[in-house]
């Protein structure tokens, strides 16, 4: 099925060791779709939506153990232990490969192998990588479908002599006590086994363009990243762009179809991207960002069209939603969405909805739908050459300690503030939620090596590039001591984006704190918002106790890497550590 004799030889040998009934190689055509999504439909693990309300759109419920991203059974497998660092979980290579293989062995008896091309970023990019996803799972082939490029024309791309990411999964017996997400950065290679979740199971997404791009970037001159990318187009109609990381169910989606407030007349947000971007340096000094991804795979839980209409008028037609609610018309539903909940609803689990039971929905339950529906899609997300950064943006969900915004001083003090980045656990992995978490550039789940390293590959960029975009802190999240949050958030995080904006072209004041420039409360743009003026000096505010405690937790946590921390991460340290006590001294 292919001209590609090592392509070939390692479908060949995936076929022997998991015995499918018959092996498909996806051309990713419309007919094909149709076909799987009819198998689907055939053996109920998908559930076809009102066709009046929601024409091609589908549920799918997941098995209730296999619901979101397994951290703790996700392996880089690399042969030296120190190459993964602290922050992965390590098994050696042939470890690894004996303990999968074991599960692989004739796993896919009485099933189909899926064999699916795919290409992620732009047809045409250099910066566009190629991978091959052999899975049993139906339900992995279509959401790639939507998620990547898939098919013929990636076929071709690998047919041309470029590389390729291999990537086994089978769903097994979805067993969480047989479950294993391993990574061969080495190899290029992926092996996943037991689980059917997004994050574990559509392999280009996660463990592809971020844990093997990573390695990959490390090692080619370039950053694989948990970023959305949006255009921010200013009253005059210049556009400038923007990545941000924000760890998962932090509003990266949200933040990418921001509407801004109407009072904010004549700016605009396109969508580049939600969840991963690609960024290299230019030959004009400028980092350029691609979206490696095809659509958006969200999540559900809070989106309406308040806290997001650009995402609900991309939703509702060729989607599929997993593990939501259904209306007794067929029609998704979640917390938060603008309806509230009907009578006769059915949970996540398909069970007559009762509040005992939990939520509807399942917090983590998601959308997945081509970027090409929104309609704040970016004109640009497809150039070949990206778009260049101005600015990079990086936050967590933090109620206290972190403000609204600040401005990092230079690239490296952007490092360190990226690297020293804390966030309350969220529902997209398995585990406690709302624990605070050192989550350094939003990649605690998805860096494929040592943390110190990537630090220090981010860092050697201050000589790489010339005009690196900004470095900025946000933090939508603070609460006031009742409870509440703090900032309005949503569409109101564009007079945050416009506070950035305008540092970068020199036009908005700051103050200097030791953590960076933060913006005097008059500086953020407030027409035609209601909010207190005491509330918003205390979003602004720096506090040199809080962040004293802060910086000792910083520091300890970077101690548990070792002499690999890059020194000018140290050196952030002891100056912050040496203007705080000067503050303490003077107060
Ligand atoms: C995602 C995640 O699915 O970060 O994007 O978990
Ligand atoms: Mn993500």
């Amino acid at each position: 099925m292919t001209s590609n004799l090592e392509l070939a030889a390692w479908v060949n040998e995936a076929a022997s060791l998991m015995q499918p009934n018959a092996v498909h190689w996806c051309d990713g055509s419309d007919t094909e779709n149709a076909q799987l999504i009819e198998t689907m439909l055939a053996d109920g693990s998908l559930l076809a939506l009102n066709p009046k309300t929601h024409p091609d759109c589908y549920l799918h419920r997941s098995n209730p153990s296999d619901v979101a991203r397994v951290e703790h059974l996700t392996f880089v497998c690399t042969s030296d232990k120190d190459d993964a660092g602290p922050n992965n979980n390590w098994m050696s290579p042939a470890d690894g490969h004996q303990l999968v293989n074991s599960l692989y062995a004739g796993c896919m008896r009485g099933r189909t192998m899926y064999v699916i091309p795919y290409l992620m970023g732009p047809y045409g990019s250099p910066y566009s990588r190629a991978g091959v996803e052999i899975t049993d799972s139906p339900y992995v082939v279509a959401n790639m479908r939507i998620m990547a490029r898939i098919g013929t024309r990636a076929l071709a791309h690998i047919e041309a002599g470029n590389s390729f990411v291999r990537g086994l999964h089978s769903i097994g017996e979805l067993d969480p006590e047989r479950r294993y997400i391993m990574h061969f950065p080495e190899e290029l290679l992926i092996k996943s086994f037991g689980s059917g979740y997004g994050g574990n199971a559509l392999l280009g997404k996660k463990c592809h363009a971020l844990r093997i791009a990573s390695w990959q970037a490390r090692t080619e001159g370039w950053l694989a990243e948990h970023m959305l990318i949006l255009g921010i187009e200013d009253p005059k109609g210049n556009v400038s762009y923007v990545a941000a990381a924000f760890p998962s169910a932090c509003g990266k989606t949200n933040l990418a179809m921001l509407v801004p407030p109407l009072a904010l007349k004549g700016w605009k947000v396109w969508t580049v991207g939600d969840d991963i971007a690609w960024l290299h340096p230019g030959p004009d000094g400028r980092l350029w960002a691609i979206n490696p991804e095809a659509g958006f795979f969200g999540v559900a839980p809070g989106t309406s069209t308040k806290t997001n209409p650009n995402c609900m008028a991309t939703l509702g037609r060729h989607t599929i939603y997993t593990n939501v609610a259904l209306t007794p018309d067929n029609q998704p539903w979640w917390e938060g969405i603008d309806a509230p909940a009907p009578e006769g609803l059915i949970d996540w689990q398909g069970r007559p909805y009762d509040p005992a039971n939990g939520p509807a929905a399942h917090p983590n339950s998601r959308f997945t739908v081509s970027a090409t529906q929104c309609p704040s899609y970016s004109p640009q997300a497809n150039a070949p050459e990206g778009v260049p950064l101005s600015a990079i943006i990086f936050g967590g969900r933090r109620s206290t300690v972190a403000p609204l915004v600040y401005e990092a001083l230079d690239w490296d003090h952007g490092v360190f503030s990226a690297a020293a980045v804390a966030s309350e656990t969220t529902a997209a992995a398995v585990g406690q939620v709302g624990q605070v978490r050192r989550d350094p550039m939003a990649m605690k789940p998805f860096c494929g090596y040592n943390f110190a390293d990537y630090w220090a590959h981010w860092s050697s960029f201050g000589t790489k590039a010339s005009k690196l975009p900004k470095i900025f802190h946000v933090n939508w999240f603070r609460k006031d001591a009742q409870g509440s949050f703090m900032w309005p958030g949503y569409g109101d995080n564009m007079r945050v984006l416009k506070w950035i904006l305008e540092r970068c072209n020199g036009a908005a004041g700051a103050v200097r704190t030791p953590i960076g420039n933060v913006p005097h409360p008059d500086d953020i743009d407030t027409t035609g918002l209601v909010i207190e003026r005491a509330v918003l000096e205390a979003l602004v505010a720096f506090d040199p106790e809080v962040w004293t405690r802060e910086l000792v937790d910083i520091a300890a946590y970077f101690a548990t890497f070792g002499s690999r921390v890059p020194t000018v991460l140290n050196q952030q340290v002891t100056r912050i550590e040496r203007e705080l006590a000067d503050k303490r001294a003077a107060a």
